[in-house]
């Protein structure tokens, strides 16, 4: 009987070691083994609602874990870094199982991310980056390559221009700061960079938002009227550009020709409409491929690092052809 008990014991203790391990060891162990789908919390924290892109996203994500019948809490940053930062420390003492979110800005997550790691829940980034120095603050990144955006965007106004011998380019940008935003800069520049007859005249931020979008065109019409085209970091700052370039008695489009990224649907219509000149699709739809990453983690395995959503591109004839299938 003495015997047995000791023997249980040490069972115990082992089984002990081993979950232990397994939660201490790597950031994607949730250390209790599996839980049945409908046992897991997740906390995700959004940025806000400033987009179509945005809403869209949102949509699928509630929607990829409604079906998946995993419990999602979703908070709403409103664009403010230290909304996410409040949001993410009451997942943490709600011990949620996997905080996701997408990070407003790009710097300045260390010390929520230590505390995430400290409390061995699993952290996922969700469409965009963080610059922390070390990897191991979170388990998986999840999103597009933006710099790879930028560059299409330049490919097709290299080619649009190839008989031009100087182009005025405005650039609407994204949220200061924001991954997407840097990104789209960098690929763009370094494109139009080969050749000097390209000059960007202005570059101001427009927060992704369409009002944004309008406001700072509508200014920067003023100073530079004789613009040829606007480089905006997503459809909706294009849109509001559309308004203010009609508002001064031009063509967009024709007057001044505007590239977007995203290819939701406001911007694929004006795409089709020939108010818009190009679009680089950016991707909302990652919900599906979180679950899969939760449900990986759960099962104590390892998430790839980095998984790179897929994504096209769009002149106005495939606007058109391509508008009646968008889902978003
Ligand atoms: O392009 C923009 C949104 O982070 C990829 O954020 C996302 C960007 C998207 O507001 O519309």
């Amino acid at each position: 009987m003495k015997k047995r008990s000791i023997g249980l014991a040490a069972a115990g203790v082992l089984l002990l070691a081993l979950t232990g391990c397994a939660a201490g060891g790597d950031a994607g162990g949730t250390g209790e083994g599996p839980k049945p789908l409908d046992e897991l919390v997740v906390g995700f924290s959004q940025v806000g609602a400033e987009s179509g892109w945005r809403t869209a996203n949102t949509t699928d994500i509630q929607g990829a874990f409604e079906d998946a019948g995993i419990e999602l809490k979703f908070s709403d940053a409103q664009q403010k870094q230290e909304n996410q930062i409040k949001a993410i420390r009451s997942y943490i003492q709600q011990q949620v199982d996997v905080i996701a979110f997408s990070p407003v800005v790009e710097s300045g997550w260390d010390a929520v991310l230590n505390e995430a790691k400290a409390a061995g829940i699993p952290v996922v980034l969700t469409d965009r980056a963080v610059d922390s120095a070390d990897d191991s603050l979170y388990v998986s990144f999840l999103g597009s390559d933006f710099v790879e955006e930028g560059k299409k965007a330049g490919e097709w106004v290299v080619e649009e221009y190839a008989d031009a011998d100087d182009v005025k380019i405005v650039q609407l940008e994204g949220t200061t700061g924001a991954a997407p935003a840097i990104d789209r800069a960098e690929g763009f520049a370094d494109v139009i960079g080969a050749d000097d007859k390209f000059e960007i005249v202005a570059s101001q931020t427009g927060d992704f938002t369409r009002a944004g979008g309008k406001q700072v065109t509508e200014a920067l019409l003023k100073s530079n009227p004789d613009i040829d085209l606007i480089y905006a970091h997503n459809d909706d700052m294009g849109l509001g550009a559309i308004e203010a370039i009609e508002a001064a008695g031009l063509t967009p489009g024709e007057d001044i020709k505007i590239v977007t990224v995203d290819a939701v649907k406001d911007g694929m219509q004006a795409l089709a409409d020939g108010k818009i000149n190009f679009i680089v699709e950016c991707s909302p739809l990652l919900g599906e491929q979180l679950v899969e990453i939760v449900t990986q983690i759960n099962d104590g395995e390892t998430p790839e690092k980095r998984i790179v959503t897929e994504e096209t591109t769009f002149t106005q004839e495939q606007a058109v052809e391509a508008l009646p299938d968008r889902q978003y």
